[in-house]
């Protein structure tokens, strides 16, 4: 039984519970006793709890659901109460933001205030549950990797929600809750600004993306297929000869040319993540603050070719410079 196990086939040894490291005494306690499942215990560890909610994590999944409720109400209002329509429409349901009018100004509940409650409870309930993340790494002793990668996706939801609106003058910019609505808004958004493709910061944010997919596929493949000698084990397995590890960057060296090592495929890693929303970020700061046509600016930076003089030169004009045209 224990010459070939994996993360797949491993035994799954049921000792007493692992309660953890003993806490600080001015940390709240953990919660929730110790259990065991053989089905989770399959994909990842089979002890299930207990967890560190602590005060900062119970106010923010107090915030949390209580804005996610106030979307979800919001929507059931828009189907008149009816529980049937609210599941067949549940996809297209939306809580819009507010009105263009009413800019930077609080609206009347029924024309986005909800919107603006719901958005400013999500909001802080994500920044405390960054703020738990950091101090339960702190608290191991770790470094806080996780919650500067966590930052980066923040700082673009924070983007799309909440700087650019604030350039823009105007919380109708935000971006609508719901499923397809927001999928509406997103590529509405790209229409209105001249393509988003030619925007370079979305480029980039895609190159990081697919490259996240690409390493974590050559980075899980590869010590999934060391694992026979060990090589989800890690700790013994850094350097020696004939190990694992050895095994893994051999095998990049002699298909490629060029190895990581044990320590920096996951740089690789957290800087792949963390660009994408990083680069993403930036490029829906810019986008309609500082440029307000991508094709447009491609065009003049030689990013992309112009269209055929074929119409008089006034012919292709932003639309947004019409007469009319949104501002
Ligand atoms: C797998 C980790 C688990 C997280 C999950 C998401 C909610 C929302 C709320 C009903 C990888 C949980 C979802 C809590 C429920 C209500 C009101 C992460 C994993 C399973 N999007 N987006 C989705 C969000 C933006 C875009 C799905 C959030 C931008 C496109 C899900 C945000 C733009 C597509 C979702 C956000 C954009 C999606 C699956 C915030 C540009 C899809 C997400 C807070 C970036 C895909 C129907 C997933 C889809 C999809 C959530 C922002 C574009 C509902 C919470 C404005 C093109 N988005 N999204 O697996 O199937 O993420 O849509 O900023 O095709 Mg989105
Ligand atoms: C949204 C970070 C915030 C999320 C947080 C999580 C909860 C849930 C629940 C635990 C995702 C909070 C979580 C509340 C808790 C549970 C259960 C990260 C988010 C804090 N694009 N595009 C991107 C591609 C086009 C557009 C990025 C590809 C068109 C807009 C990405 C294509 C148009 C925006 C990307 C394509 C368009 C983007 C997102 C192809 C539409 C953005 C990266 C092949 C017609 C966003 C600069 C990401 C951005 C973005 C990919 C096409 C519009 C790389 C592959 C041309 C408006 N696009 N896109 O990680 O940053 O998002 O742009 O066609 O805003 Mg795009």
């Amino acid at each position: 039984m224990a010459d070939y196990q994996n993360i797949f086939t491993r035994v799954q040894v049921r000792g007493p519970g692992e309660p953890g490291i003993a806490l600080p005494s001015h940390d709240m306690p953990r919660i929730g006793g110790v259990g065991f499942s053989n089905l989770l215990g399959r994909i990842g560890n089979a002890q299930i709890g207990p967890i560190h909610l602590g005060g900062i994590g119970l106010v923010s999944l107090i915030l949390g659901v209580l804005g996610f409720n106030i979307i979800g109400l919001n929507m059931l209002a828009s189907v008149h109460y009816d529980p049937i329509q609210f599941v067949r429409q549940l996809f297209w349901l939306s809580l819009d933001p507010p009105d263009p009018k009413y800019g930077l100004s609080w609206p009347p509940l029924g024309e986005g205030g909800w919107y603006m409650i719901a958005g400013q409870l999500i909001t802080i309930s994500i920044l405390l549950w960054w703020v738990k993340m950091y101090r339960r790494a702190i608290q191991l002793g770790m470094g806080t990797h996780v919650p500067w990668a966590f930052a980066s996706a923040i700082w673009l939801f924070l983007v799309l929600g909440f700087f650019r609106p604030l350039l823009m003058g105007s919380w109708s910019e935000a971006v609508p809750f719901g499923i397809f609505p927001h999928l509406d808004w997103t590529a509405a958004f790209s229409i209105r600004y001249g393509n988003l493709f030619y925007n370079p910061f979305h480029a980039l944010s895609i190159a990081f993306l697919y490259g996240s997919a690409v390493l974590f596929a050559m980075h899980g493949a590869t010590i999934l297929a060391v694992s026979r000698f060990g090589g989800d084990r890690e700790i013994e397995q850094i350097t020696d000869r004939g190990t694992a590890s050895e095994r893994a960057a051999l095998f990049w060296r002699w298909t490629m040319g060029f190895n990581a090592t044990m320590e920096s495929i996951h740089r690789w890693a957290w800087w792949f993540a963390v660009l994408c929303t990083l680069t993403g970020g930036i490029g829906i700061l810019l986008t309609g603050t500082v440029v307000d046509n991508w094709y447009l600016w491609a065009v003049k930076h030689d990013f992309a070719p112009s269209y055929p003089a074929m119409f008089p030169a006034d012919a292709i004009a932003d639309p947004s410079a019409a007469a009319g045209g949104v501002k």
